[in-house]
């Protein structure tokens, strides 16, 4: 990959837009961000960007929110980069985005009772390895200007454990897009973006430095309509497994109800994925809590 010297400038003079135009084009262009043999389907729609500080308390204190082996962004680029924490730049940023998934894909998972269309389970297993392709990419255009970067969760150090309450990681995407005013949490564990509850998300940390994205959202829960005023409440009837309930989402008959040997067979993927609680629900493309929605569509 080479720069031109005016690209380069570009990256100096306007990072923030530099940034966000290089994942658009990258989601517009890959030949991975299509469904096998459906080559002119898409897998996601134009991805949200957004920057948080990498000094922002709350990623201090997810040690104690998730657990206390999640990494903080600044020890996640000091592991990759072989660096220690405090000999890294004094300010970093991070980059986190959300792939909206298309309504093609949405509508078919919408017509589900109990497992995943084929749609779905592609985007959860193809999908995810075009979101590896993007985190690469721009991990790959960073350092190519001279700036460290790293994708967390593509490092031999990502880690997922299990507790008593079921599966965790060292490097939660959706507490990154939180942090950086991507959306919410909500009663069914997904996180609600202004495209909705049906996506996937990614993120990278560099010393690049992008301005902070002001985080709007009041509490961590704040675009579920359930913990605005006990409204609502779809997720939990769509739900085959009954994981979902007013005390939350339980993560062990979650995990529980995706194994599915056969239609694993039948789809030819590694991972099925379910996400029925993320569709045909008031939450699944828009923020439920907007009276007036963005405009749609938004395709590539
Ligand atoms: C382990 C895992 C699972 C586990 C556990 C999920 C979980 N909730 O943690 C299982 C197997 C159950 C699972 C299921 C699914 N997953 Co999954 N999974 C992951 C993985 C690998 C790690 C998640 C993690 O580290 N969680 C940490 C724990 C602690 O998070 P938590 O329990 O949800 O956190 C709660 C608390 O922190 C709480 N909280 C309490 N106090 C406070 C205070 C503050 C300030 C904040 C911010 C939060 C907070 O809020 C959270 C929500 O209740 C991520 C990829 C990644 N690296 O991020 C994908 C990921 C979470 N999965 C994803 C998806 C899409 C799914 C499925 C839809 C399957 C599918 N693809 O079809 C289902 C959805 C289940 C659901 N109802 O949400 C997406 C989520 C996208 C979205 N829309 O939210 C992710 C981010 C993958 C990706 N790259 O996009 N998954
Ligand atoms: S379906 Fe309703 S209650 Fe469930 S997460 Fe979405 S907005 Fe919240
Ligand atoms: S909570 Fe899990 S099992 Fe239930 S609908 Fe959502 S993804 Fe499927």
């Amino acid at each position: 990959m080479i720069f031109s010297p005016k690209a380069r400038e570009r990256f100096q003079k306007k990072p923030a837009q530099a940034i966000e135009e290089e994942i658009k084009a990258f989601t517009r262009t890959s030949p991975l961000n299509r469904m096998p043999g459906m080559e002119n389907q898409v897998i996601f729609d134009k991805p949200l960007v957004q920057f948080a500080d990498v000094d922002d308390p709350i990623f201090t204190e997810y040690k104690t929110i998730i657990a206390p082996s999640h990494l903080t962004p600044r020890e996640a680029l000091a592991k990759a980069s072989g660096k220690s924490a405090e000999g890294l730049p004094a300010r970093l940023s991070i980059i986190s985005w959300i792939l909206p998934i298309t309504e093609k894909t949405r509508l078919s998972n919408r017509r589900q009772t109990k497992s995943p269309s084929r749609l779905w389970s592609y985007t959860r297993w193809y999908g995810e390895k075009f979101n590896e392709a993007l985190r690469q990419h721009m991990v790959q255009v960073l350092t190519q200007l001279g700036y460290l970067a790293v994708a967390p969760m593509m490092q031999p150090y990502f880690k997922e454990f299990t507790n008593e309450k079921g599966k965790y990681s060292n490097w939660s995407e959706r507490h990154i897009a939180y942090a950086a005013g991507l959306g919410t949490f909500s009663l069914s564990d997904g996180f609600i973006t202004e495209r909705g509850i049906a996506h996937r998300c990614g993120s990278v940390v560099t010393d690049l430095i992008l301005p902070v994205s002001p985080r709007v959202a009041k509490d961590p829960y704040s675009n579920c309509p359930f913990y605005v005023d006990g409204s609502c409440k779809a997720c939990i009837t769509r739900c085959p497994a009954g994981a979902i309930s007013e005390s939350g989402h339980d993560k062990i008959k979650c995990f529980e109800h995706m194994q599915e040997p056969e239609l694993l067979k039948e789809y030819q993927v590694g991972k099925l994925g379910c996400g029925l609680c993320q569709t045909k629900v008031p939450c699944e493309y828009r923020n439920p809590t907007r009276k007036v929605s963005p405009p749609t569509p938004h395709h590539l």
